[in-house]
């Protein structure tokens, strides 16, 4: 009955006019006089969740009622940015939501930028993570996502003087309506000590320091709230509160020693993708919320099922990256120690239930731990481990295969512990996130485990989702394909191919050329508010935005950048394709080359924006602080999306396949995902060039001499001696000697090797552009052909391969 009177509400322009007053007065605690833009948005914000609650109970309800399997999403990170506008656009409550807000005179957009960006994440990992989240809910799938709530998320990155500064980033200051606390929901988390048994079976661990895990659930709407699922994050609480003694004799630090300890674990999200820094800390940030999330499903497991052997029936878990590997381990510690089967049942269950989704072949970043450490910490599944190793080993060795025995240990060389070895043999299935990666991962990484279990790999295709990727961040495109193709596309991207039959037609092609021009005058606003800088909205806005690695190579785009603006400055006169090279994307804080990087690119910027020669032909803007929000603001209004990565080392990709659906044609690589884009769109409608990935793995075998190629080179010989010179750093000229001696002596990653051929490719670009009715139709094509990229698609591929669960 009380479920009967939530959705008596409804959600009318009055419905929602009313709820606002109610929870501005009674949630908030300000009357409309005295209210902040904070004070509305927050009951705005409180009204939509109502609404999100209703579906989202029905969802719980049915799955429990039903009893269906469950996927269970492991993620150190969810890169979820912002929820307000997802949340109304998935209701599809926008216009009853404007007319409520224009009694009071107040904008929609006003209020959805007082929410700050969920920034738990650091990239595409992490943004695969939320958009798999709404996949899911999309497709009724009963999921929960698990991971940390960090206190700080990714830090917030400001230039001075063109440096990158990282400052702490603090997204739940001003509160954060969408999650609910769980006070119910908490769990003991151990950490080292020692184990002890009594011979009768029993183990028993005497941990030396024990925190609660404590949760938050943040639900998740599908779209028009069909399904609601839930993101459930741990955040770390002291099992002791403060230490009396010690504060009444007067030692306040001291006494709150545990507490703050405790509350390290989840106080901040570490700022890299690629190296496994930290150590110990990072170690007990895994196991956090890997045991408080495998706790948690064995207790929801048990509510509905009465047998602890039957969990692979009705639960699925997947682990994003080797971060939560420790699942292994963990889930033979619950099904031995606490549920007291065997340690070989428990092992049949644990290969039943979990997988593992691999996102880099960089092998910086398949962790390693060393056993001494991690002993110390997880002294029981360092145990586990040994047994799990000894079994496989000797299963390996009986089976007579000419595999190499030390490749397929978990524990290495005796002592180093080996996540992604112990990710492999303990999962069912084990995934790459492209073609091109999955079999790159057959061929290098698990080449061994390959021929041992050559069913295990799969591939599946990263995917985005279209709700926040094209419908929300690009209201002007989505009006269009609306009024033209329908509303299919929203719910079955693929449907967007409708579009196709539109390329050459005059009107929509106008349409569609206005729609992106609306999109570049918002970004040029933004850019002006942000640099000071103006931009000219007819430019080609040509853009690269991802986090700053030497294997992206924003570098080879600056060098391309510079050659560019010296061909300008000797032919001012030629007839030039005016371009405004955009950028986005924060360094590691240790990583020093990348850091340079980004000081390089803004140095560019301040010459080349201030040339009176140059003028509007070429601008260059470095955007701080790149984030999800941001990006709805880009990728809109992009011409050229630059996937230019040294060919097999990005995995995957996903911007790719966000800035192809918003209508920018790709220059790029055979690498990651490009390598579909280009299937699907067509090799008139992308600009491939370079080497391959295979070129690319004989050069490292037969060495590859980077000197002889710059040599040879004019127009890159002339930028390194620009660059060298301190032409763009008069201030400081040997500033870029290192980034140059980086290409001259040891250019592994074929930056040198590559300039020519995407400097000529960038020039057929220019010569695109220029046909502007060509380049639209172009451009529609990328839009029409890439809806196979929607993460419905990726889920489904999950749900049908992996998971054994059914999807609408
Ligand atoms: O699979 C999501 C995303 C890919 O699209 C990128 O190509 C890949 O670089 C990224 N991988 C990471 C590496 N993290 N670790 N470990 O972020 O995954």
């Amino acid at each position: 009955n009380a479920m009967k009177n939530w959705d008596d509400r409804g959600t009318t322009a009055e419905a929602i006019r009313a709820g606002m007053i109610d929870k501005l007065v009674y949630s908030v605690g300000k009357d409309p006089e005295h209210a902040t833009l904070q004070d509305w948005s927050t009951a705005l914000g409180l009204v939509v969740r109502d609404h999100v609650v209703d579906h989202w109970f029905r969802a719980s309800h049915r799955s429990h009622e039903e009893k269906k399997k469950r996927v269970y999403y492991l993620s150190m990170e969810f890169l979820i940015g912002r929820l307000f506008n997802d949340a109304i656009a998935n209701l599809q409550i926008e216009p009853a939501v404007q007319e409520a807000l224009s009694t009071y005179g107040l904008e929609l957009r006003d209020l959805l930028d007082q929410e700050s960006d969920a920034a738990l994440g650091n990239g595409g990992l992490g943004r695969l993570a939320a958009c798999f989240l709404d996949s899911m809910s999309r497709l009724e799938i009963p999921a929960f996502g698990y991971g940390i709530r960090y206190e700080h998320g990714l830090f917030r990155q400001r230039f001075h003087d063109g440096w990158q500064i990282e400052e702490a980033e603090d997204w739940l200051v001003s509160g954060h309506v969408w999650e609910f606390e769980r006070l119910e929901a908490r769990y003991t988390i151990k950490f080292g000590g020692h184990i002890s048994f009594d011979g009768q079976g029993n183990t028993k661990w005497h941990a030396e320091e024990t925190v609660f895990a404590m949760a938050y659930d943040t639900p998740i709407t599908g779209w028009q709230g069909k399904h609601v699922n839930t993101l459930r994050l741990w955040s770390s609480r002291p099992t002791e509160i403060l230490d009396l003694r010690r504060f009444n004799s007067g030692d306040y630090l001291n006494a709150a020693e545990k507490m703050i300890r405790a509350e390290t674990i989840s106080r901040v999200l570490y700022p890299d993708d690629t190296t496994p820094e930290g150590k110990e800390l990072r170690l007990k940030q895994e196991y956090f919320f890997t045991s408080a999330s495998l706790q948690d499903l064995i207790r929801r497991y048990l509510t509905e099922h009465d047998d602890i052997r039957h969990l692979p029936d009705f639960v699925s878990i997947q682990m994003n990256d080797t971060h939560p590997a420790i699942a292994v381990a963990e889930l033979m510690r619950l099904l031995t120690d606490e549920h007291r089967l065997s340690f070989v049942d428990a092992f049949d269950i644990v290969q039943k239930t979990l997988s593992y989704t691999n996102h880099t072949l960089l092998p910086e970043a398949l962790e390693r731990w060393h056993v001494g450490l991690f002993r110390k910490v997880l002294p029981r599944h360092m145990q586990i481990i040994e047994w799990i190793d000894f079994h496989h080993l000797a299963e390996v060795q009986s089976r007579n295969l000419a595999v190499s025995l030390e490749d397929v240990r978990i524990i290495g060389h005796g002592s180093e512990v080996r996540m992604g070895n112990l990710a492999f043999i303990g999962s069912k299935k084990v995934n790459g996130v492209s073609a091109l990666h999955t079999e790159l991962m057959k061929q290098t990484v698990f080449a061994e485990f390959h021929r041992l279990y050559p069913d295990r790999i799969v591939n599946e295709t990263n995917g985005i989702t279209p709700r926040r990727w094209l419908y929300e961040c690009n209201p002007p495109l989505r009006k269009l394909l609306m009024e033209t193709i329908g509303t299919d596309w929203i719910a079955n991207l693929e449907k967007i191919d409708a579009a196709a039959a539109f390329a050459t037609d005059a009107s929509f092609k106008e349409k569609f050329a206005a729609a992106k021009h609306a999109n570049k005058i918002r970004l040029a606003g933004v850019i002006e508010k942000k640099l000071g800088l103006r931009v000219d909205p007819t430019a080609l806005f040509d853009v690269q935005i991802k986090r700053i690695h030497e294997y992206k190579r924003q570098f080879l785009n600056i060098l391309e950048t510079i050659a560019l603006y010296q061909a300008i400055r000797r032919s001012p006169a030629n007839d030039w394709t005016p371009r405004v090279k955009i950028f986005g994307g924060k360094a590691a804080p240790g990583y020093h080359v990348a850091k340079q990087i980004i000081k390089l690119a803004n140095d560019v910027a301040k010459i080349v924006n201030s040339d009176p020669v140059v003028g509007d032909r070429l601008k260059v803007a470095f955007l701080p602080n790149y984030n999800v929000s941001l990006a709805e603001v880009i990728i809109p209004a992009a011409d050229l999306s630059e996937q230019i990565s040294t060919a097999g080392m990005e995995a995957s990709g996903t911007g790719n396949m966000k800035l192809a659906l918003n209508g920018a044609l790709t220059i790029g690589t055979l690498d990651g995902a490009n390598v579909e884009i280009g299937e699907r769109v067509g090799p008139e409608n992308i600009y491939i060039f370079g080497l391959t990935s295979e070129d690319v793995a004989e050069i490292r075998v037969k060495g590859y001499d980077s000197r002889a190629t710059i040599e040879g080179d004019p127009v890159l010989s002339d930028v390194l001696r620009a660059i060298a010179e301190g032409d763009f750093s008069p201030d400081d000229p040997s500033r870029y000697h290192d980034l140059t001696d980086i290409l001259y002596n040891s250019d592994y990653f074929l930056v040198t090797a590559d300039f020519q051929s995407y400097f000529q490719r960038q020039r057929d670009v220019d010569h695109g552009f220029r046909d502007t009715s060509r380049w639209t139709e172009r451009a529609i094509l990328n839009t029409a052909n890439v809806g196979w990229f929607s993460s419905d698609r990726t889920i489904r591929g999950y749900a049908a391969d992996i998971w054994n669960v059914p999807s609408v």
